[in-house]
C-alpha cells in the first residue's frame, strides 16, 4: 500500500523547526505539506528543505484535507500536524493498520497508556468535550461493538476509497469529526493505537474551543439529519483542482 504524508500547517514555524528533522520520511511513500497561508517565515522554511508544499486557495483544515486527497498519489492519506500535539515517532504505526485493511486509523489520546494536552489538569475542559463527543457519536452510530475513544483527533490516517465513500464537505475543525461519524455510520472499519499529545510548540492559537464546540454541535445535528443520503446531495466545490492550486515547488 502507498501511503501519503500529509503535513498540515498554518504560521507552524516553530513546530516545524523543532520536528521536522524528527519525520520518519522512510515509512511512508510520498510527502508534501499542505499549508493554509502561512506568514511566518513556514514557507521559507519548506523551500529549505526542498520540500513540496501546496497552497490553499482558502483556510480551514477542511480544504486542506479535500486539498491533499485531490493531489495526493497514495492509497492512503496520513495527516500530520507538526504543532507539538503530535508525536513524529508514532508515523509509522499507520501502516501496519492500514494494511490490516482498516479505512481509518486514528492516534487516540484517551485510552490507558495514552495522554491527552489536558491530562493532569484541575479542569480538563476540553477533554471532558472531547470524551462528550465520542460519547454522542458512538451511542448514535457505532453498532460494531469497538467503542471509537478519539473521534475528532487530527493524527489519522485515512483511505482513499474511505474518503470517496465519505465524501465529508465540513469546514475548519469540523472535518475529523464528520469523517469519524460518516465511517460509524457507513460500518467502516476504524482502529485506534493510544498516544502521547504534547504540549504545543508555537504561540497558543488552536481552534477557538467555544466556536469549535459550536461547530461540532452543529455538524452533529446535521448529521443526525441527512442519515446516509449524503451521497446524493450536491458536494461542495472541492479545492485544490486544476488552476486554484498555488504549487511551490522548489
Ligand atoms: N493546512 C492548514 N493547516 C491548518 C489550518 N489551520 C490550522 N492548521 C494546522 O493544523 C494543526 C492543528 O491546528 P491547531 O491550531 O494546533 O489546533 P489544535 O491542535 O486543536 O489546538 P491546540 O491545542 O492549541 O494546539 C496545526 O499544525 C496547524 O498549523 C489551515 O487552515 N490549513
Ligand atoms: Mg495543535
Amino acid at each position: 500500500m502507498k501511503i501519503s504524508l500529509v503535513l498540515l500547517t498554518w504560521n507552524e514555524l516553530p513546530g516545524l523547526q523543532a520536528l521536522f528533522d524528527k519525520i520518519p520520511f522512510d515509512a511512508v511513500d510520498e510527502a508534501f505539506a499542505v499549508d493554509g497561508g502561512s506568514t511566518d517565515g513556514t514557507l521559507e522554511f519548506y523551500q529549505q528543505k526542498n520540500f513540496r508544499v501546496l497552497q490553499q486557495a482558502s483556510k480551514g483544515r477542511g480544504e486542506a484535507f479535500r486539498m491533499a486527497f485531490a493531489q495526493a498519489k497514495g492509497d492512503a492519506i496520513l495527516f500530520y500536524s507538526p504543532d507539538g500535539n503530535e508525536d513524529p515517532a508514532d508515523i509509522p504505526k499507520f501502516r501496519p493498520l492500514l494494511e490490516a485493511g482498516n479505512d481509518l486509523v486514528i492516534g487516540t489520546r484517551m485510552v490507558k497508556g495514552a495522554q491527552n494536552e489536558e491530562d493532569g489538569k484541575l479542569l480538563p475542559i476540553r477533554k471532558w468535550a472531547n470524551l462528550s463527543f465520542n460519547w454522542m457519536v458512538n451511542t448514535r452510530w457505532n453498532r460494531s461493538g469497538q467503542y471509537v475513544t478519539d473521534s475528532i483527533n487530527g493524527y489519522r490516517a485515512i483511505t482513499r476509497q474511505a474518503w470517496e465513500q465519505l465524501s465529508p464537505d465540513g469546514a475548519g475543525y469540523t472535518i475529523e469529526y464528520q469523517s469519524t461519524i460518516r465511517a460509524l455510520k457507513l460500518g467502516l472499519k476504524i482502529a485506534e493505537f493510544p498516544t502521547i499529545e504534547g504540549q504545543r510548540i508555537g504561540p497558543e492559537k488552536g481552534s477557538p474551543s467555544i466556536e469549535t464546540g459550536l461547530a461540532f454541535l452543529k455538524l452533529y445535528g446535521n448529521e443526525l439529519k441527512i442519515g446516509n443520503n449524503w451521497q446524493r446531495r450536491p458536494s461542495r466545490a472541492v479545492t485544490g483542482t486544476g488552476s486554484l492550486i498555488k504549487e511551490d515547488k522548489p
